[in-house]
Order: C-alpha cells, then structure tokens, then sequence
C-alpha cells in the first residue's frame, strides 16, 4: 500500500525538480539563488535585467492608468494592465520572471494578476497574510500562488517595502490572528529599483508604512497553476442570460465572488473589499 502511494505520488513531478534543461535555463539566467532561496526562506530577489530608463516608463504608466482607476482606488492601483498598454507584454514575458513562474507553479502557468500599487507617504501596512489566500489550509506540498513585485523604486523599511517571516511557508497555513498582531520573526525586503522581489503563496509577509515623501511605486504580478479553472467556460452566458434566474446559478458560474473579475475600473481587491472577504470565506470552508 505504502509503495502504491509512493508510486503514484512520483508520477507528479515534486516541487524543485527539474529536467537537465530547464536547470540549464535556470543557471544560464542566473537563478541558482533565487531558486535556493525561495525553496529554503519562501521568498527571493532577483533583478529584472531591466534598465533605469525601462523602469522609469514603466513607473510613469503605472502612475497615469491608476487615474483612470474609480472610487477609492484612484490614484492608488491599476489593475488588469497586460492589454492596456504595450510595456506590460514586455514586463509578463520577462525570462527571469517567466522561468520562476515554471519552478513555482509548473508549466503552462497561468497569469492571474498584474497590478500596480502606489503608496504614498503615511500609507498603512496592509496586513500579514499568505498569497493562497482562497485556499484552505493545510496548504498542498506544491505551491499554487506565486508572486512577484516588480519594484518600481528602492525598497527600504522606511519607504514602506513589503515585510516577510522568513521559514513560515513550512507551515502550511494561514497566519492566526494573534500571530498576525504579533508577526514575530518579521524582515523588510530591501533591494533597489529595477527588481524582483517574489515569494512562494504560503509564506506570511505584509509591507511598513510608508514614512518617506513621495510614492512607492510597485507592479504585483501573481501566477497561478493552470489547474486552477472549470473545464468547461460560460462567459457567453451573460448577465441577461441570469436575469430572473435562481441566485444558484450565478454563484456555480463564479460570478458572486471575487475571482476572474473583469472592470479595471475597480482597482482590483480595493474597489471591491466585502466581494473579496465573502472569496476568501467560502473558499475556506
Ligand atoms: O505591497 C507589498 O509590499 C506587498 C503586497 C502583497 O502582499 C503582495 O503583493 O502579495
Ligand atoms: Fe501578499
């Protein structure tokens, strides 16, 4: 029985194993540490490989589309980028990014999230949490989230970059509220402009506040496992289509809760806070 198990658990290939190849492709890309450190810490940096000047116009159209951002996100995040302007093909085809992306969510991974952030002076921490936020806990052995910020300024305690427990995505949960409070064990990521701070979907992290004039600008990139979808797709069945029918069929088709949302409008999670604790309450349950 024992060996059974064994047997049909090696015919899934186990987290950071990887082909010849594609270990090759990660030496050639220099990822060797960023890898070590994700697998051992839950969380690396690595640089982009991107200039000053590349980074600039990034950060520039990040400032300009979180205007046309509505309600109490604007001005402060820009959702759903890649299409809304031609920069955003280049930062998701990354090869650093990309290849990380296979080592933390195998291939064929999906992109579930590209959104900037600007955080200005006085912003408050956002929170201790785990990315796999709409997962129930014990977390998988493989990791289902993977995220990525691009940093658009230095990342310093002061400018308010992100904080993170290093060692909490051993285990396997959602941070307890007292733990939450507490967030003992807790580091800022610090590292300079043009690169990418990321981390495994388990691990606990939040962000200081911001105590520095002017914003922090950062561009949130999630990955997610491609298994993560209903094999069948019924986006053509629209809202007229659900009208006068039962409340059952609109939440079995995904649209009472927060995932796959479509308005960049919203600002992501910001515009739309109740949608996204009922996500993650369901999701949990
Ligand atoms: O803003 C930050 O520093 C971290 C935000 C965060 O929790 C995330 O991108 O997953
Ligand atoms: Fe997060």
């Amino acid at each position: 029985m024992g060996k059974d198990i064994q047997e049909e658990t090696l015919s899934s290939i186990q987290p950071f194993v990887f082909t010849k190849e594609f270990q090759e492709k990660l030496n050639t890309l220099e990822l060797e540490k960023a890898v070590s450190d994700i697998k051992n810490n839950g969380y690396a940096i690595t640089h982009s490989g991107e200039n000053e000047e590349f980074n600039q116009e990034l950060r520039n159209v990040c400032i300009e589309l979180a205007k046309e951002t509505e309600g109490v996100s604007k001005g402060y995040a820009a959702s759903i980028l890649l299409g809304r302007h031609p920069i955003f093909e280049r930062v998701v085809l990354n090869p650093r990014l990309l290849a990380m992306a296979e080592v933390m969510c195998g291939k064929g991974a999906l992109l579930s999230q590209i959104i900037a952030s600007i955080r200005p002076m006085g912003a408050n921490e956002i929170g201790l949490h785990a990315d796999q936020n709409w997962f129930p806990a014990p977390f998988p052995i493989h990791n289902q989230l993977f995220t990525v910020c691009w940093a658009l300024d230095d990342f310093t305690k002061k400018g308010g970059c992100t904080k993170v427990i290093p060692g909490s995505h051993k285990k396997r949960r959602h941070p307890l509220p007292d733990e939450i409070v507490e967030q003992k064990g807790a580091i800022p990521i610090e590292c300079s402009s043009g690169s990418l701070a990321m981390w495994d979907g388990s691990v606990w992290h939040s962000n200081y506040p911001r105590k520095l004039e002017g914003d922090r600008v950062v561009i949130h990139i999630t990955f997610c496992r491609l298994a993560l979808r209903p094999v069948e797709s019924y986006d053509h069945l629209d809202e007229e289509w659900l009208k006068d029918k039962p409340k059952e069929l609109s939440t079995l088709l995904g649209r009472d809760d927060f995932l796959g949302h479509k308005d960049f409008k919203k600002g992501g999670a910001g515009g739309e806070v109740e949608k996204l604790v009922k996500t993650f309450t369901w999701a949990r349950s």
